[in-house]
């Protein structure tokens, strides 16, 4: 019998490219990805790569051409396709939001009735005009959505933002966040019991990956009568490591600390006493 491979779809090109091939990669799994690839199989672990456009990707997994893929939850919810959510990922985290010319007046919600919106995402701004009770004209449009009120087409628009530069520079004010979106790991509905078997597999390696991405390991000196106070300041894994310095009185500590409140806990260790701390990124993390 051959054995089972998990099918994955990911963006061809654009801007969830190149974080999902790289995240394969932390994942150790080797495969060839030239550009201009349309498929590649792996070759230390069963997968095969499709390469596609981004809004076909949840189409491939309803349907089950794919097993897996890779999209914004912009683009999934949009499609309306039926997939599971199979992890969050991190990544490509933007909004979508409504945006007027700067200089228009605007109090609230309420102001958008009657007006006429651009957007390429007119199911999720239909449903956010639904939920506010406003009838406004959603006008969609497949590209270049922020020029639509200068050209006189709309009086607003509802696009992607993340930096917000785009709209500044084509002189819009974001008024309402309708969606937040970052990367998804979608799967198909009814996988075999072999392909849950590789994908659980692979799930396991992205969390060991991102538990990494959000902790580094911390290495520092501390005179032995401030180590209480020192080490309760660290979680570690279970509970810091502490090694005897080759100095009489003095200890090293070894532990873990979250990206999260990462200088508070450095500027909470050097006043209790803590020196020499090392900071170190790690590869893996598994509990
Ligand atoms: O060719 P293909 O169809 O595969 O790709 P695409 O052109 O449809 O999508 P792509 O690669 O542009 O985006 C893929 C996904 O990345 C989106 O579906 C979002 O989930 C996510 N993402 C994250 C973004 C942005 N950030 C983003 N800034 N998608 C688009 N933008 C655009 C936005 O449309 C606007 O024109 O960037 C501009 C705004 O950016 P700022 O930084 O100026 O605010
Ligand atoms: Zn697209």
């Amino acid at each position: 019998m051959s054995q089972d491979f998990l099918r994955i779809a990911v963006q061809k090109s654009g801007r969830l490219s190149e974080d999902s091939l790289s995240l394969f990669k932390e994942c150790g799994i080797k495969f060839d990805s030239k550009a201009g690839k349309l498929k590649t199989t792996a070759s230390n672990f069963p997968a095969e790569f499709l390469f596609l456009r981004d809004d076909d990707i949840p189409g491939y997994v309803e349907d089950g051409v794919a097993d897996i893929g890779i999209v914004g939850e912009n683009v999934q919810v949009e499609t309306g396709r039926k997939v599971d959510i199979a992890k969050k990922l991190g990544f490509s985290k933007c909004r979508l939001s409504i945006a007027i010319p700067r200089g228009d007046s605007y109090q609230g919600v309420k102001d958008l009735h009657g007006k006429s919106i651009a957007t390429s995402y007119p199911v999720i701004l239909g449903n956010f005009l639904k939920e506010n009770e406003i009838e406004a004209e959603i006008h969609e449009i497949s590209g270049s959505v922020e020029i639509a009120p200068s050209i006189g087409l709309t009086h607003a628009v509802c696009d992607i933002v993340s930096s917000g530069s785009t709209l500044l520079a084509n002189g819009l004010s974001e008024v309402e966040v309708i969606f937040r979106s970052e990367a998804v790991m979608i799967a198909n509905t009814s996988l075999s019991e072999e392909k849950k078997a590789i994908l659980s597999k692979l799930l396991f390696r992205i969390q060991a990956v991102q538990t990494a991405k959000n902790n580094k390991y911390v290495v520092l000196n501390a005179p032995n009568e401030k180590l209480d106070a020192i080490t309760a300041l660290l979680p570690g894994m279970k509970a810091p490591t502490i090694v005897p310095l080759g100095t009489e009185g003095w200890s090293a500590v070894h532990s873990v600390l979250s990206e999260e409140d990462f200088w508070d806990k450095i500027d909470a260790l050097r006043l209790a006493g803590a020196e020499g701390i090392l900071v170190v990124p790690i590869e893996k993390m598994i509990y």
